[in-house]
């Protein structure tokens, strides 16, 4: 397939990249390089500090099947829209986002950046296949903290309503607790319109807190790591939790540590997002999933990495803090996944063998370089 990739440099983004073109797919990542200018704004870097321009000159050194990169913004429509205008790709994967729920709490600047970036760059892609390449699949990254936490089950992106003997299938309701999450609600309802006025074909992704580093491809050549961040701005819970024990640091358990979400390992949003281009929607269906394996709280992990750190020597401490963020302490949270795993996901859970292996390699690359992890924490009121 010809597979454009929105956000092909970042986290996600580059593993799938690489894992595509090994797979024999024509890959073209589209990315304005945002993340590293906004990582210096804030004084934060990712743990493995190789360039993205080494990683895929070291890629397309070892692989017949090269990887293409432009430095486009999303957000200028010509540019982008020239680009679906000429390759018309198969699919368009569309990582393209500002994804850190602190930052989109930090300041005016930063809540206004996020919702114009995440919400125009959609814009722009659902515009640009509707006028240019009606026939692409695009496979959008939503969040499973577009729903929040209801008091009721969490189903696959739908929901019947029964109302005065009449009955409806609606978008499941959505209650998010930060900025960032609620521009990837408002993204949803930009691509429903789409998909329902001018016959789209979307698989929305709702996706819970990826942890991890490794993928079939890295374990052979560590210099492809993709960019681990680990600070309160960017980086998830598991990825932080690992570096901070492997740094000798306290885990930072907000407030009482009893959150629940969905997690998933990177290599599981890579096998996903493998599973939705082989199951393309139809023109005019918008297909959602819910992309998580398994369900912790915020203590539960902690509980994890302290047992793990054991293993390795090391007596990990853990902190609770002062909650920086507004969102429920206590909650119920049952959430369905059963549609990627119907389609054959088989998941890697986060076992205690996973979490060695990941403070192995952290450990190793920390012993040569010394990190410093900050500790200012952006407050939601
Ligand atoms: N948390 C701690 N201690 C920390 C960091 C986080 O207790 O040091 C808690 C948070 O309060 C939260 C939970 O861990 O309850 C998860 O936080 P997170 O920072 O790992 O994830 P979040 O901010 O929710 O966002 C991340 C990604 C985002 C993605 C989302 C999926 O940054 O792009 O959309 O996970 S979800 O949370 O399901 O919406």
């Amino acid at each position: 397939m010809k597979i454009i990739i929105l956000g092909g440099k970042g986290y996600l983004g580059w593993p799938m990249s690489v894992s595509l073109a090994r797979a024999g797919n024509q890959v073209i990542i589209i990315d304005n390089s945002i993340k590293s200018h906004m990582s210096k704004d804030e004084n934060v870097q990712p743990l493995f500090s190789n360039s993205f321009s080494n990683k895929l000159k070291i890629f397309n050194r070892e692989c017949k099947n090269k990887i293409i990169s432009h430095n486009i913004d999303c957000c200028k429509y010509s540019h982008l829209s020239k680009i679906v205008h000429q390759t018309k790709p198969d699919a368009i994967i569309h990582f393209a986002e500002q994804a850190s729920a602190p930052y989109s709490m930090k300041n005016y600047e930063t809540s206004r950046y996020t919702v114009h970036n995440n919400i125009i760059s959609t814009l722009n892609v659902v515009h640009a296949i509707k006028e240019f390449s009606p026939k692409t699949h695009l496979i959008k990254l939503g969040t499973m903290g577009e729903y929040g936490t209801p008091n009721i089950d969490i189903e696959e992106g739908w929901i019947t309503i029964k109302h005065k003997n009449r009955k409806q299938k609606f978008i499941y309701p959505r209650e998010a607790s930060s900025l960032y999450h609620t521009s990837k609600i408002l993204d949803t309802d930009l691509i429903w319109f789409y998909v329902r006025n001018y016959n789209l074909r979307v698989t929305d992704l709702m996706q819970g807190p990826v942890y991890g580093f490794e993928t079939e491809a890295m374990r052979a050549n560590t210099k492809l790591f993709t960019n681990l961040y680990y600070d309160t701005i960017f980086g998830t819970v598991i990825n932080r939790f690992i570096v901070q024990a492997c740094a000798n640091e306290p885990l930072t358990i907000y407030g009482k540590g009893e959150q629940t979400r969905g997690y998933i390992n990177l290599k599981d949003t890579l096998q996903c997002i493998s599973i939705a281009l082989k199951n393309k929607a139809k023109r005019g269906e918008l297909k959602i999933y819910n992309q998580f394996t398994e369900s912790f709280t915020v203590n539960q992990i902690a509980d994890k990495v302290v047992n793990a750190g054991k293993k390795l020597n090391i007596q990990v401490k853990v902190k609770h803090i002062k909650n920086p963020r507004k969102e429920k302490e206590k909650h119920y949270y049952n959430i369905k996944n059963t549609g990627l795993k119907r389609l054959g996901l088989r998941s890697h859970l986060l076992t205690e063998k996973s979490i060695i292996d990941m403070m192995t390699h952290v450990l190793n690359y920390i012993n040569k370089k010394k990190i410093k992890i900050n500790n200012s924490y952006v407050k939601w009121t």
